[in-house]
């Protein structure tokens, strides 16, 4: 794989005349370009398939050749380079602050899981067991007892629970941990969206009564639709999981899902209501005031970096990543149109405006001799960089930059003095152009079906339906069987019930279902 990405469409010549019609044109030659590949490269450094054409191919190469991952050795494990890693910790400290604010603190729990732990609650693992990982020895000798590669922590963290919940004032006790699980899936693997290893948060919680538990469930829930909405720019689905499809190990599950542009569904994030179903298996149990022993009630929840996938590949074009703008790795960049006859004050102006910028946005100046500003350009596209401002001889003239959105191409001569607040308007405005724009496709692929008929028809042309389902398992499996599709959740507002599609019973629920990954 090239370690550089790309020009495809600001051909350099092409570029420098544009630029100069605005600009009015410097007689000197521009800077030469050392590195800038040959015309032949250019496909194989450009994006070679289109999100329309071929989504899955689409979004391999343009995840690598915007820097963001890499594969690795291991089949299903993938390396997060700077920008992949740069988005999951704007994600990270949102997050993080959130739950804070909240009383939830921070621990880290060991890696390893002892399985006479991991079998303590066999109910939740039973589905589960075929995608745990083991550590069996150590060097040559075997170990008295195998260890699990956390799948998840329930087990490793209720032990400690039991022993740290006494009393009534121990409630509730509220964990989060910033981590990496493994799960040895054998379906093919999908960047960010599905890989053996991934990073995420846990959080887990223990209150005395089931209503704190339940109310928790459902802010948390709400904080993830919010890291969507207001920070990836990715419309969600809000609800209640079916039996078939909740954690075995819950009372109930709640999600936020997604709809993908190839019209498959990705679940966002979840948060559970454990109900007494670990704290009866783990003992977690405390004195309320009247001296009564009694069982705490518990939730689970998270977020992984599946999140950064959902939001490349539904936010991103043919041109490469889009970020948005709260969570890109860089907002701003800035690239000095260089020319050797006016190239000191020029490139002293942007390293003013590079730390004028920097109170405000995270930006980064590009200032390397080697590149033409128009491979420049492209480069910054590719890496999804939402706003590029380029600064040229005229440009010094009029004490004016002309600024470039990701998003829509849209150009702009913006005077130095505006600078600041325009920036920020625009970063605003692509924000809320990317979630208007993710609205519309989301709305364009859910349909209404009251029939099964209905059903099969959505899931064949890519769509999602809204249909009353009996939330029965044997109905769902059925459907599975049938049809590939399953549910992804039932809406909290129920507005109306129906007759299920599948089995004709009444008072049925008002379901989404749809194809997923
Ligand atoms: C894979 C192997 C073993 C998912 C697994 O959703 C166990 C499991 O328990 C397993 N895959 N799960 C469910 C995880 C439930 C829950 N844990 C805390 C979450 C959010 C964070």
């Amino acid at each position: 794989m090239s370690q550089q990405v790309p020009p495809q469409k600001h051909d350099n010549k092409h570029d420098h005349q544009q630029h100069q019609q605005h600009h009015a044109a410097p007689s000197a030659k521009p800077t030469p370009q050392t590195s800038h590949p040959s015309k032949d490269d250019k496909k194989e450094i450009g994006l070679t398939a289109t999100k329309e054409g071929d989504f899955s191919e689409w979004y391999t190469q343009l995840i690598q050749k915007a820097e963001i991952m890499d594969y690795s050795p291991v089949s299903g494990c993938m390396i997060i380079r700077p920008d992949g890693y740069a988005a999951w910790e704007n994600i990270q400290k949102v997050f993080d602050a959130w739950i804070k604010a909240k009383g939830v603190k921070n621990t880290y729990f060991p890696l390893f899981i002892p399985e006479s732990l991991m079998n303590k609650e066999k109910e939740h693992v039973e589905g589960f067991s075929p995608e745990v990982a083991w550590v069996t020895e150590s060097g040559k000798t075997k170990l008295n007892e195998r260890l699990a590669v956390r799948p998840t922590s329930e087990t490793i963290m209720y032990d400690s629970f039991a022993k740290w919940v006494r009393s009534h004032r121990d409630l509730p006790l509220k964990i989060n941990q910033w981590c990496n699980v493994v799960r040895w899936e054998f379906k093919h693997p999908v960047p960010f969206l599905r890989s053996r290893e991934f990073l995420w948060q846990e959080g887990h919680t223990a209150f005395a009564t089931k209503a704190e538990a339940e109310k928790e469930v459902r802010e948390i829930l709400d904080l993830y639709e919010k890291m969507y909405h207001d920070y990836l720019a990715v419309p969600v689905l809000k609800g209640k999981k079916s039996e078939q499809e909740k954690f075995a190990g819950a009372d109930y599950t709640t999600s936020v899902e997604t709809i993908l542009p190839n019209g498959k569904a990705a679940q966002g994030a979840t948060s559970h209501h454990l109900g007494q179903h670990f704290s009866k298996a783990f003992g977690i149990q405390f004195l309320d005031q009247k001296e009564n022993k009694e069982f705490a009630f518990q939730n689970s929840w998270g977020l992984s970096t599946r999140s950064i996938g959902i939001t490349l590949m539904i936010h991103s074009d043919n041109k490469g990543a889009v970020w948005p703008p709260k969570i890109a790795p860089t907002q701003v960049v800035i690239v000095p149109i260089i020319f050797d006859n006016s190239k000191e004050p020029l490139l002293k102006k942007a390293k003013e405006l590079e730390q004028e910028i920097a109170a405000h946005a995270r930006v980064t100046l590009d200032d390397r001799e080697e590149y033409t500003s128009g491979w420049k350009f492209n480069q910054w596209e590719m890496k999804g960089v939402p706003l590029r401002v380029e600064l040229g001889p005229k440009d010094m003239e009029k004490k004016q930059v002309v600024i470039v959105r990701r998003d829509t191409a849209e150009k702009k001569f913006v005077s130095w003095d505006d600078l600041i607040p325009t920036i920020t308007q625009l970063l605003d405005d692509i924000h809320h152009h990317l979630l208007s724009k993710a609205k519309a496709a989301m709305q364009q692929h859910i349909v209404p079906a009251t029939s099964y008929a209905g059903l099969v028809n959505a899931l064949h042309s890519e769509k999602t339906a809204l249909v009353p389902f009996c939330n029965q398992p044997s109905c769902e499996e059925a459907i599975k069987q049938d049809t590939g599709g399953k549910t992804l959740n039932a809406p909290f507002d129920q507005k109306k019930s129906g007759v299920c599609i599948k089995c004709g019973k009444e008072g049925a629920s008002m379901f989404y279902m749809g194809k997923s990954y």
